[in-house]
């Protein structure tokens, strides 16, 4: 917007002849609450390794580069340097980049096919493969295993990308995807069982993005939103580095390399593949796509000067109106699309995205802290493009549907519960410890079975005894956050002792509740794939289970999988990465009305693997 528009408008809106902003671009803005639930351990007596001393904001942001509409995509090994002052070290990345993918462009409603390869040689991260983790091979450290999930698509499932069934060296594999009907933020990442955290941690992840006709990414798209060089996808992550650059995933040394640790918690933020990049800015709107990366922690992200910024849609794609905040949580694999106004800074002026989210209780064990520099911004002379925040987003003239509401009546009610257990069938490290749901590991036969057509309304308890933020992923769906209540998790597990591994345990939280039901944060309010599920916490989400006729295909229906494997389902699952590659996983079948809801067998489904191989 030109400046005299701009005068006209406030004009106008001094004397009270149009209301401008009818959204709540202007609203006061929102700040989530510091997670105080985070107490800080002072003098813990253990230590984590660090990364070698690094200059901050020496680098420039590496702009990912967009592909439209690719047919093939390459995973290779290849050679990345994460910070100038570090050497070139082991990566991987898709599509020729030695680090992440390139952000896929493609059409809401189409079903892009895509070849995926693997060219992979070796492992990036080999020696931290540690086989005692369900379907884990020692092959896995050089032949590596690649399964690729299109994050947040109500995808075929033969083409979600089932965890136990990779192709490996060689071999391609065509994903048919189902492309959501509007516009989103999606992501496509390694979802190998048992080694994801390291894959996506050695780099094999990309944006997705879905575009319709509102959200067309052009620069006369109907929204008003920044397109071009001012629309920027962020790949957000924290990392360890070994002094000569190699990135490095064992904590501490209280849980040798090759071990499960229960999550890294890294000593610098990697933003796109720089260590603390710094971006070159003009002076007007920018849009950001954030997707988090990260292996265990939730960032809160702010400005550094404590400005406004407004956040315009979440994993599922816009949100009614842009919401105007202080801070924003964003868990691992969350994605949310950011506004920021840098016209409101002078020319030469230096403004930070940083983080202010408490490290975990379990991190702090580990001797992690909190990381707060994520990278700069610095603003140029020049004037942007793009100068107003766009008042509404849905619902109105030329403009998507509004969203629906998301409260909504039900068919079914579950319980979930996220749990830290022993796990007597695998001795590894950490005391026997893994994460779960519901008490039942990954070859449970005691999986969800919900019903196409159905609505279900799930609580997620948040009963780990730990301190720990879970992020929970549903494959096929996208759903609403309801809300969340505080919850007494000490006389809950007390009153309701969680049996050893392997029988459901989902106790009824409602005699445990400490509050009232709260509502999420507002950008939560959109359609979600990924809900934070903070410590102490019961969270309700609201789930519509698609029928096989809205689908155009059959959820139900038994697949052969990439190494000639009767396979069914999907599967629903923890997205710390670490949780998912010991246990945190489980299988679901979204089953047709009145059809059998029980287990049926097939072969190869859950259990060891050791994976197929290339051909
Ligand atoms: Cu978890």
């Amino acid at each position: 917007m030109k400046r005299r528009q701009a005068l006209q408008l406030a004009g106008l809106s001094a004397l009270g002849l149009a209301a401008v902003r009818p959204g709540s671009a202007d609203a006061k803005p929102y700040s989530p609450p510091l997670n105080h639930e985070q107490p800080t351990i002072p003098g813990m007596p253990f230590n984590s390794y660090h990364s070698p001393p690094l200059t901050p904001f020496v680098d420039e942001l590496p702009r990912l580069p967009k592909v439209i509409s690719p047919t093939r995509m390459v995973a290779a090994g290849g050679r990345h340097r994460f910070h100038r002052d570090l050497g070139r070290a082991p990566s991987a990345g898709f599509g020729g980049l030695s680090h992440h993918g390139p952000t896929i462009e493609t059409q809401a409603g189409t079903e892009p096919q895509i070849r995926f390869v693997n060219n992979l040689r070796s492992h990036p991260m080999a020696i931290d493969v540690d086989t005692t983790l369900h379907g884990v091979s020692e092959k896995d450290r050089h032949r590596p295993p690649l399964v690729i999930h299109l994050h947040g698509a109500p995808n075929r499932p033969e083409h979600d990308g089932f965890p136990t069934s990779p192709f490996r060296l060689g071999r391609g594999v065509d994903y048919r995807f189902t492309n959501p009907p509007h516009a989103c933020p999606l992501w496509y990442h390694d979802h190998s069982m048992g080694t994801t955290r390291l894959s996506i941690y050695a780099g094999l992840s990309g944006h997705y993005h879905v575009r319709d006709q509102w959200d067309t990414g052009t620069r006369d798209n109907p929204l008003g939103l920044p397109a071009g060089g001012y629309e920027t996808a962020l790949i957000i992550s924290d990392k360890l580095f070994y002094p000569d650059g190699k990135m490095r995933y064992d904590n501490t040394w209280t849980v040798p390399t090759g071990h499960w640790a229960g999550g890294l918690c890294g000593d610098t933020m990697v933003v796109n593949g720089k260590v603390w990049p710094r971006m070159p800015v003009d002076r007007g709107l920018y849009r950001f796509r954030i997707l988090s990366a990260s292996q265990l922690n939730d960032y809160r992200l702010s400005l550094s000067d404590g400005s406004t910024f407004w956040v315009i849609g979440s994993d599922g794609g816009l949100l009614d109106a842009p919401v105007p905040v202080k801070a924003l949580n964003v868990a691992a694999a969350e994605r949310y699309d950011i506004l920021v106004d840098f016209s409101r800074y002078r020319p030469g002026q230096k403004v930070q995205l940083v983080n202010s989210m408490q490290i975990s209780m379990f991190g702090q064990m580990n001797g992690a802290l909190m990381v707060r520099p994520v990278m700069r911004f610095d603003v140029g002379s020049r004037t942007g493009r793009y100068q107003r925040v766009p008042d509404r987003l849905r619902g109105g003239r030329g403009l998507p549907d509004r969203l629906p509401p998301r409260h909504t009546g039900h068919d079914n009610h579950r319980i979930a519960t996220l749990n830290v257990t022993v796990n007597p069938r695998n001795l590894s490290w950490l005391g026997v410890l893994n994460m779960n749901l519901n008490d039942l590991d990954w070859a449970t036969k005691d999986f969800e079975h919900p019903v196409q057509g159905t609505t279900e309304c799930w609580d997620i308890v948040n009963s780990d005894a730990t301190m720990q933020s879970h992020s929970l992923h549903v494959h096929l769906v996208q759903y609403r956050v309801v809300g969340r209540w505080d919850f007494d998790k000490v006389r809950y597990l007390a009153e309701n002792p969680p049996p050893v591994l392997g029988t459901r345990w989902t106790p009824d939280p409602t005699d445990y509740l400490t509050s009232e039901m709260f509502n999420p944060a507002p950008y939560e309010f959109g359609w979600k794939d990924t809900v934070r599920c903070p410590p102490n916490q019961v969270t309700r989400i609201m789930v519509r289970w698609p029928t096989a006729a809205e689908l155009g295909f059959d959820p139900d229906a038994v697949f052969t999988g990439l190494n000639n494997e009767k396979l069914q389902g999907y599967v629903w699952h923890c997205h710390l990465t670490n949780h998912e590659d010991n246990e945190m996983m489980q299988r679901m079948r979204v089953v047709a009305p009145g059809r059998h809801t029980g287990f049926i067998e097939v072969p190869g489904a859950g259990g060891h693997h050791g994976g197929g191989h290339g051909h």
